[in-house]
């Protein structure tokens, strides 16, 4: 969207995408529910920050379960969003603004309440039926298997109308819908076709490798299927034409990325989550952490960059509506805010790879402290907690799993003033405001020109100046240090050298022959330094880029 003449690869290489969370981004008719007509009010702020695209998490209609990630209609907007009208707006607005509009594609399961899933609830004999995948019950009344759901309880329920049972993997009220059948296949991609022809930018495509599943095997996480059906929708839809495709996959590993992203892959980027995945327990995975240390963090980070060094490409990412905020998680909310908010930014947007900003995130805003579960609404949280209780865990370790990690933790409102509100909303909002805006809020911190926002702008505005952002290799440097993440980054003849003390403590140490020399300080959180030599202290949180 931000194409020059000396820009090279397309426009999205060059661009950084900006996620939005529809229900919690602003509230423009005061019903304490975030909505179209607010996003357009508020695409100065985004066009300020200099972004190229926004991914829209799921507008469509919806019962809401999971805050649209349950849709019962793929071709109308969900009424306390908007109307289709107000769609086209937003399209219009953004393009104005040189923003692209990247629609989130739910296409593993549906709602319960999408018109396929009550005809196909009610008899065995329209077509329906086979759009979801049913089972007959073990005896005694047993589900098909034992697969457990994601959000807890079995992945499978019964309805008596047809005495079968249909997989959900995720709540009951998201039943997983047939790819194994071509006309579900066809419903899906003249779906996506409709919106392309409304000018979107994109899809993000949620548990995309789900989509490949074969249930008889057992085979779920990246699915034999999965080439198939992604090969069969890029002809079908976004081929050949100038979009951007980002698979979200929980299961894509190092080994799997270039069969989605390669020369033969149909996609552009894939989120992956090995990084995200760290110190999460094998029992009560999310909810009960072991540390993370800085060396575990980087060391993730070094084994991807280099696996996309040359050929590959990489969507960066830290947080997003389902993480917990990623200065609460990786930096320090406290003293350190500010600086580590900057630190942990300064190393994702250098990397090599299109960087992703979640909404707040911009300008550094905190986990959400729950004191129970009845101040959250995630259907997560609730559907698991009972399951967990029996399975050993505590209330106290439940809370405090959830206050570090849980998805509500990035779903509490935008704070863009120190109003009651927020300036999110004139009403009471849908999920309780952070505290904390009273101090931290856009309108405080963008007053700041040391601030976080200030820093975002300058960060993203780079990546356009300086083609070795986007384009330039990846190469580690004191892999083995415990605290600092080095690296450089080289396009003909300039080379970038990255450095960044993930820890608040200062650190000493010698640095290394291949980013030793002086050169242009391009960004720092501290004073600019004008070259590297022996042995150099760098302050807590401190992080800089260097241009030679
Ligand atoms: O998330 C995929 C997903 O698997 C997560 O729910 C993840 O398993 C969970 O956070 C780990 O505890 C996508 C969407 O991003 C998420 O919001 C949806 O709830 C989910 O799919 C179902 O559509
Ligand atoms: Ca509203």
């Amino acid at each position: 969207m931000t194409e020059t003449t000396q820009q090279r690869g397309p426009w999205w290489k060059h661009a950084v995408g900006y996620q939005i969370y529809p229900r919690s981004f602003a509230d423009g008719n005061g019903d304490g529910v975030g909505d179209l007509p607010g996003i357009i009010g508020r695409l100065d702020h985004l066009a300020d920050l200099g972004i190229g695209f926004i991914w829209l998490s799921p507008v469509y209609a919806s019962p809401q379960r999971d805050n649209g990630y349950d849709i019962s209609d793929y071709q109308a907007i969900h009424p306390e969003y908007g109307t289709l009208n107000d769609f086209e707006t937003l399209v219009e607005e953004a393009r104005a603004r040189g923003i692209g509009i990247v629609m989130d594609l739910v296409v593993n399961h549906s709602s319960d309440e999408h018109a396929w899933f009550r005809a196909a609830a009610a008899s065995r004999e329209g077509p329906e039926h086979e759009y979801y995948i049913w089972r007959d019950g073990r005896p005694g009344g047993l589900p098909p298997t034992d697969r457990m759901a994601i959000f807890g309880g079995p992945a499978w329920t019964y309805v008596e109308a047809v005495d079968r049972w249909y997989l959900h993997t995720f709540s009951p009220g998201q039943p997983d819908l047939n790819w194994m059948n071509p006309g579900l296949r066809a419903e899906i991609f003249a779906m996506m076709n409709w919106w392309i022809e409304r000018g979107i930018a994109g899809f993000r495509m949620d548990v995309i490798d789900l989509i490949g599943k074969d249930v008889d095997r057992d085979l779920f996480d990246e699915g034999p299927y999965i080439w198939d059906h992604l090969a069969e929708m890029a002809k079908a839809t976004f081929h050949g034409r100038d979009l951007v495709t980002i698979g979200e996959s929980w299961a894509v590993s190092r080994e799997s990325i270039m069969r989605y992203i390669g020369e033969d892959g149909a996609l552009d980027m894939m989120f992956h989550f090995d990084h995200v995945k760290l110190g999460w327990d094998t029992r009560f995975h999310k909810f009960k952490l072991r540390e993370v240390t800085p060396l575990m963090l980087k060391r993730e980070f070094i084994a991807w960059q280099t696996t996309l060094r040359e050929e590959g490409w990489d969507a960066l990412f830290l947080s997003n509506h389902d993480l917990p905020r990623q200065v609460s998680r990786y930096g320090d909310p406290g003293a350190h805010r500010v600086t580590s908010a900057k630190a942990l930014a300064t190393m994702l947007h250098m990397m090599r790879g299109t960087p992703f900003v979640y909404q707040g995130e911009e300008i550094g805003m905190t986990n959400f402290r729950a004191s129970g579960i009845d101040q959250l609404r995630d259907v997560e949280v609730h559907g698991q907690y009972d399951q967990f209780m029996k399975a050993g865990l505590s209330h106290e370790e439940f809370m405090a799993g959830v206050n570090l990690n849980g998805r509500d933790n990035a779903r509490t409102p935008m704070q863009w003033d120190d109003s009651e509100g927020a300036g999110f909303t004139s009403a009471d909002p849908w999920l309780g405001l952070n505290p904390n805006h009273t101090e931290l809020n856009v309108a405080a911190d963008r007053r700041d020109p040391e601030g976080v926002f200030e820093y975002y702008r300058k960060l993203i505005a780079l990546r356009g100046a300086h083609p070795v952002i986007a384009e330039g290799g990846f190469q580690a440097h004191l892999e083995n240090h415990p605290a600092i993440f080095a690296f450089t980054r080289g396009h003909r003849a300039q080379r970038l050298s990255v450095m960044v003390n993930l820890t608040g403590e200062e650190q000493t140490f010698t640095v290394p022959d291949a980013m030793a020399g002086s050169g242009n300080c391009l960004i720092s959180t501290h004073a600019p330094r004008r070259g590297l030599q022996g042995e150099i202290t760098m302050a807590p949180w401190e992080a800089f880029a260097l241009l030679r």
